[in-house]
């Protein structure tokens, strides 16, 4: 086992903190009061080859390795978890599933603009009626010959208003069940394709979260990934990718809390000494700083699995329960050491508390996650 990053992923490291100390702290907590999306944030990451991080340049991409790409995620999520969940959900659940399913026209078309940041993707699972429950989707692509007809409702979408291209995944054969769903690919623009409501959410107020409706929107049969029927398998396989991602989010959150509130017991002094120097402080940050090493080891474990080919269903299952319950636990004790100060928003850590709590729900919950584990340690 190798523990050591290689220069090239340290040197990603540092890029990736440098761009969230000078282009996404500025102005977070204003973005995050008034829900603003985080427009020229995301136009820098695509310069800088964030958005197509894992996509091999001959798409646009980056062609960097999974590890590299967590260790980007970690570094912006510590500052600002709403460019970060933009930056996962284009690289991990688009621009990853086109390239390993998508047809060569399909990533000449689609892909080359989400790697390169001209283009935002989103991915379009969530139902109102089917969130966990995956294989119950009520949104229809009914086969027409040389196209689908699109129907039905899409909810809590990421960049859903901010992306151009979308996948989603719809029923075209109820009988079959899951074996009879499809992923589509779908371009805002198409008639009858309307971006609804944002959500006024709890964290990540950054990231603009939409319904989405679609009436009669016909997609042509170009646009749909992989064999008839493989769109079920399809969000399954991408999903474990992208939890790779909201585990490093989850990871960065954690971290980011643990810097700042290590910061504050050095400085803060009560009872004629710096709090660091109370060992109920001191205690609190020993437990946050091995939990948060912890979650680490099982974040990078994922990432390297997927690396090296293996696979990683079970791995990034572990890393996205652990990382998120830590980024729970770590943000709650950071609001806590802050005290009064950890309450207000000029200090940070009450925002990171809040984005925190979304790693515990999106791309499967923490329960999903037990699922998955259980079942796998079950064969
Ligand atoms: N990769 C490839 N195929 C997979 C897979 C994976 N990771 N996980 C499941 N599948 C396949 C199974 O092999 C099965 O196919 P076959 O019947 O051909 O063998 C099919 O998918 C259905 O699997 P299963 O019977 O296990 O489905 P369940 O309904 O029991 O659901 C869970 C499985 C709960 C794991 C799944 O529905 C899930 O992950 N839900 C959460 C979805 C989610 O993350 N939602 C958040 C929305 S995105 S923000």
């Amino acid at each position: 086992m190798d523990f050591k990053l290689t220069e090239e992923q340290q040197m990603i490291k540092q890029a990736a903190r440098d761009f969230a100390q000078t282009d996404c702290l500025p102005g977070v907590i204003e973005r995050d009061d008034q829900q603003k999306f985080p427009q020229d944030q995301i136009k820098k990451m695509g310069e800088l080859g964030f958005m197509g991080m894992m996509v091999s340049p001959e798409y646009g991409g980056s062609g960097m390795d999974t590890l590299s790409y967590v260790l980007a995620m970690e570094e912006i999520s510590k500052i600002d978890a709403s460019c970060s969940v933009a930056m996962s959900v284009n690289n991990s659940l688009v621009c990853w599933g086109l390239e390993k399913f998508g047809t060569e026209e399909q990533k000449q078309k689609y892909l080359k603009p989400l790697a390169s940041g001209e283009k935002i993707g989103a991915f379009c699972l969530s139902e109102p009626e089917a969130g966990s429950d995956a294989t119950s989707q009520r949104t229809t692509a009914e086969d027409k010959g040389d196209y689908y007809l699109l129907n039905g409702t899409k909810n809590w979408i990421t960049n859903g208003n901010s992306a151009s291209i979308y996948l989603v995944i719809a029923q075209t054969d109820p009988e079959k069940g899951h074996r009879g769903i499809n992923a589509l690919i779908v371009e805002k623009g198409m008639d009858g394709f309307v971006v609804g409501k944002k959500e006024d959410k709890l964290g990540i107020r950054g990231s603009d979260t939409h319904s989405l409706m679609f009436t009669d929107v016909k997609v042509p049969k170009e646009n749909r990934i992989g064999e008839d029927g493989f769109g079920f398998k399809f969000a399954m396989k991408t999903l474990s990718g992208g939890r790779i991602g909201i585990a490093a989010q989850a990871l960065g959150i954690a971290a980011g809390a643990y810097e700042l509130a290590l910061k504050y017991a050095q400085e803060r002094k009560a009872f004629g000494k710096e709090i660091m120097r109370h060992q109920a402080i001191a205690f609190k940050l020993a437990d946050m700083h091995t939990e948060i090493e912890a979650a680490r080891m099982l974040v990078y474990r994922a990432a390297l699995d997927k690396d090296n080919g293996e696979s990683f269903d079970l791995s990034s299952a572990m890393a996205k329960l652990k990382a998120s319950q830590v980024a729970m636990d770590v943000t709650v004790e950071a609001v806590q050491i802050h005290g009064g100060y950890g309450y207000v928003k000029e200090y940070h850590v009450e925002r990171l508390m809040r984005d925190a709590k979304i790693t515990q729900i999106y791309e499967g919950t923490s329960e999903i996650q037990k699922i998955v584990i259980s079942r796998a340690i079950a064969d």
